[in-house]
C-alpha cells in the first residue's frame, strides 16, 4: 500500500514533553491515500492514549509517530542506519494534543493537533490528516468537538483551537456537492464519531465517487479531475520536501494463510 507521508511541522515553542527537541525540526507525519485533499486540512488528529515515539531521521529531522510506522520507515531510507530506529522520547498521545502545527498546502497559516479515538495502531503512523470536508470520520470527530466542551475540556483542547475551523470546500462531487462529508453526515444522521457502521456507509459512499467524479475547486490544478491531481499534488509535495512516499506491507503478506 502506498501512502504519502505529510509532514506536518511543529511551530514554537514546543510543548514541554518536546522541549528538549528545541534545536531541531520536529514534525508529526501523517499517513495518506489522498493527498489532493490537503488544500482542506483543518487540524491534525492523534488517539490520547496511543503511544507514539520521536525518532531521528537520516536528514537530521525528527519524526513524531508510532514505533510501528518508524520501524517501516527504517527500512525505507528514512533512518541512517537500515532498520534502526533512533529513538529520543516516547510520547502519548495526549502530550501531542493542542500542539500548533504548519501543514503543507492547506490555506490555513496554522492548525492543531486534536484527540480522535477511532485511531486505529495498524495502520499509518498513527498521525492522522483531517479534512472535514471530503471525509466523514474527520467532519464527525470535529463536530463532536465543536458541539461538546466537556469533550474538549477532558482532552485540555481550547476553543481556539477549534472553533474557528470548519470545513473547506475543495472538490465539487456530483450529487454531494462541495462538501461531501457533510452532506453524507446529514443524510445518514450521523450523532457523534462513534456511530462506526454509518461512518462506514458514509465513507463507502463518497470514497470512489469523490475520487473518480470529483473536481478541484482550488489550487494550481483547480478544475481537473481529482485522479488527475492526486499524482501531481504528490509529486509537487515530495519534491519541495513538504511530504515523502511511505510503503505499508500488504496484510496477505503478513498473514499466516497468505
Ligand atoms: C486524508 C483524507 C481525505 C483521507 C479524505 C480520507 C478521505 P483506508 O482507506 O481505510 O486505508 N487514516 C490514516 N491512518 C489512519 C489510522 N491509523 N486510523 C484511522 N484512519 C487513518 O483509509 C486511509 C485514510 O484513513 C487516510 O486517508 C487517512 O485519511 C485515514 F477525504 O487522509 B485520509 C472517504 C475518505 N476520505
Amino acid at each position: 500500500q502506498e501512502y504519502t507521508l505529510i509532514k506536518m511541522r511543529l511551530m514554537k515553542p514546543y510543548p514541554s514533553k518536546l522541549s528538549c527537541l528545541d534545536s531541531k525540526p520536529v514534525f508529526l507525519v501523517a499517513a495518506t491515500l489522498r493527498p489532493e485533499t490537503m488544500y482542506g486540512q483543518t487540524n491534525a488528529w492523534v488517539r490520547p492514549d496511543m503511544r507514539y515515539i520521536a525518532f531521528t531521521t537520516a536528514s537530521g529531522e525528527v519524526f513524531v509517530c508510532t514505533e510501528r510506522s518508524a520501524r517501516n520507515m527504517s527500512y525505507q531510507g528514512f533512518t541512517e542506519v537500515e532498520g534502526k530506529v533512533n529513538v529520543l522520547l516516547q510520547l502519548s498521545g495526549q502530550d501531542i494534543i493542542g500542539v500548533a502545527l504548519k501543514a503543507p498546502v492547506t490555506s490555513h497559516s496554522v492548525i492543531y493537533t486534536l484527540p480522535m479515538l477511532s485511531i486505529r495502531e495498524d495502520k499509518g503512523t498513527g498521525v492522522v490528516t483531517s479534512v472535514p470536508s471530503d471525509s466523514p470520520d474527520d467532519y464527525a470527530a470535529l463536530v463532536d468537538l465543536k458541539k461538546k466542551p466537556p469533550f474538549r475540556e477532558k482532552y485540555h483542547v481550547t476553543d481556539e483551537m477549534v472553533l474557528p475551523y470548519d470545513p473547506l470546500p475543495i472538490i465539487q462531487v456530483p450529487d454531494y456537492g462541495n462538501l461531501c462529508a457533510v452532506t453524507v453526515y446529514e443524510q445518514l444522521k450521523i450523532q457523534s464519531q462513534n456511530d462506526k457502521d454509518k461512518l462506514q456507509e458514509a465513507k463507502e459512499l463518497v470514497y470512489l465517487k469523490g475520487f473518480y467524479d470529483g473536481i478541484m475547486l482550488v489550487g494550481e490544478f483547480k478544475g481537473k479531475k481529482v485522479q488527475e491531481v492526486k499524482k501531481l499534488l504528490q509529486k509537487k509535495i515530495v519534491e519541495c520536501g513538504d511530504a515523502a512516499i511511505y510503503y505499508e506491507p500488504e496484510k496477505l503478506i503478513m498473514s499466516r494463510s497468505g
